[in-house]
């Protein structure tokens, strides 16, 4: 006779939080409306090649008219907590003066979640930078630093009563290097230097938003999202490999982990990268601003990267490096350094499934960096783009996205490990709550665990949403089944 195994179950701390993420250029929409000006994902659109079908973000998912149906919805799924961002251009539309009519839209939105229930955690910076500030320079200027101070205290003035969790930026690398100097992103600029300063001043402005918000009101909880990865050499024995594996490991996660904890640049990098451009433009003082201690630190973790110091006998899936339109490396340094294929599974971004590298990141970034300093842990983005087939059942659109499902079991599960080996995580936010703007990749990326059809913006939460949904529910993953009970 079998005996039938007690449902083995993976409970989550109880202070964990659960929650999905969005951006304001990605979902809103009304890009005219509210008094908006252009931010540089707007112009960037219209440049052609820039975005794939020409896509922009002029209606996107038309959230900015309906985010009382789609608080209502995130509501229903049980999320405790939404990650969104505020588009600079709606708040001050030239980069001076305030629009009232931008702050009274997250006004609403934010009186909507906090009656939903739902605990509102503001990004401040989400790429969407106004196009007049561009027009002077954008990041590359250091006078943008001080304009995105004082955006911030615009909307701390909003809804400093009613939001606690502030993030200044989300992923400065992207809105550095992958913007000004592989061109990929808005303003599309091809500059080595331009990418150097742009982190700098990004990280500058950050640093000193924290302290003017915190000199504001101590309680704030205040914090910034990092894009990192986990660089595994191709054999750890041989020194042009580990190589290979540092110098990514430092252009990705170090160049801006480091001066945030540390106050300092990773001085391997910058020997390696820095011009007298970037030399000049850091000034005295500068890294003690930017190491200005935050509460909370968001990773958002999407793959890991798999590097080798010579090239690969057949290239990788995703090539053997990743470039720009013009065949060019993203990084300011990367001679040498090439990508290998190990086999694991990818999404249509060609992207490696790895959850076992968030766990591995997570232990690192909370043993070197978040403990040390006191600062919280969250995963604040991870998901994944899959092609989506919806179908009709009883009249109802479902999608039924095993992918989906199984990469964010996968993902909460690295994160439990990472957990059980003693790294205090708080929360997990899935990306995305919706499908929407990906970017470069315009609609032909879908993330969401809601389907959007963009014809008609009817929503449809997916499989994996309404997985979601019942591992909010339940607090806790079902253990999967122990590998020889069904053996024998
Ligand atoms: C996030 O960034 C964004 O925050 C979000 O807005 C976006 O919609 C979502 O991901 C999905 O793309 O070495 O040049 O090949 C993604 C972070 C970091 C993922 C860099 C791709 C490889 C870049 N990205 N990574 S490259």
């Amino acid at each position: 006779a079998s005996v039938v195994p007690a449902k083995q179950t993976r409970p989550f701390p109880s202070n964990f939080l659960f929650g999905a993420a969005t951006a304001a250029y990605q979902i809103e929409g009304a890009a005219a409306e509210g008094g908006r000006r252009d931010s540089i994902w707007d112009a960037f659109s219209r440049v052609p090649g820039a975005v794939i079908n020409a896509d922009n973000g002029d209606v996107a998912c038309d959230h900015y008219h309906r985010y009382r149906d789609d608080v209502a919805l995130m509501k229903r799924m049980g999320l405790e907590t939404y990650r969104f961002s505020t588009s600079w251009s709606r708040i001050r539309p030239d980069g001076g003066v305030v629009n009232a009519e931008g702050v009274d839209f997250y006004q609403r939105l934010v009186d909507e979640l906090l009656d939903a229930g739902i605990m509102p955690w503001l990004t401040l910076y989400h790429w969407d930078l106004p196009q007049a500030l561009q027009d002077r320079g954008g990041w590359t200027n250091r006078d943008t630093s001080d304009r995105f101070t004082e955006y911030a205290l615009d909307v701390h003035d909003a809804l400093g009563d009613r939001v606690n969790v502030w993030t200044t930026l989300n992923e400065p690398w992207c809105s550095s290097f992958l913007s000004y100097t592989a061109g990929l992103h808005a303003p599309g600029h091809y500059s080595r230097g331009e990418g150097m300063l742009a982190a700098h001043h990004l990280l500058l402005g950050h640093g000193q938003t924290v302290r003017e918000l915190r000199a504001r009101d101590e309680s704030l909880n205040l914090g910034i999202t990092l894009n990192l990865t986990v660089a595994d050499p191709v054999d750890a024995g041989v020194p042009a490999d580990l190589d290979a594996a540092r110098r990514i490991d430092g252009q990705f996660n170090r160049w801006f982990l480091d001066p945030i904890f540390q106050a300092a640049y990773p001085q391997d990098i910058f020997d390696e990268i820095a011009d007298d451009a970037l030399r000049a433009a850091i000034r005295p003082g500068d890294l003690e601003t930017i190491a200005t201690p935050i509460d909370t630190l968001g990773v958002n973790y999407y793959h890991g990267e798999y590097v080798g110091g010579t090239p690969p006998a057949v290239p990788p899936i995703g090539g053997e490096a990743p470039t720009d339109r013009r065949g060019e490396s993203p990084f300011p340094s990367s001679e040498g350094i090439f990508w290998h294929e190990r086999g694991l599974p990818r999404t249509p971004m060609q992207w490696e499934v790895q959850p076992e590298g968030l766990s591995r990141l997570l232990k690192r970034v909370w043993t070197e960096y978040a403990q040390p300093a006191g600062t919280s842990l969250f995963v604040t983005e991870n998901g994944a783009a899959y092609d989506d087939e919806p179908v009709v059942e009883g009249g109802v659109v479902r999608v039924h996205d095993e992918d989906r499902v199984d990469f964010v079991r996968a993902h909460l599960g690295a994160i439990l490990d990472a957990v059980d080996a003693g790294v205090d995580v708080r929360g997990y936010f899935y990306w995305s709550l919706l499908d929407n703007f990906e970017w470069a990749w315009g609609y032909e990326k879908r993330f969401g665990i809601v389907r959007v059809d963009y014809d008609t913006q009817e929503r449809s939460i997916k499989d994996s949403g309404l997985e979601y949904s019942r591992i909010i529910a339940a607090r806790a993953l079902d253990a999967p089944p122990a590998p020889d009970q069904s053996q024998t």
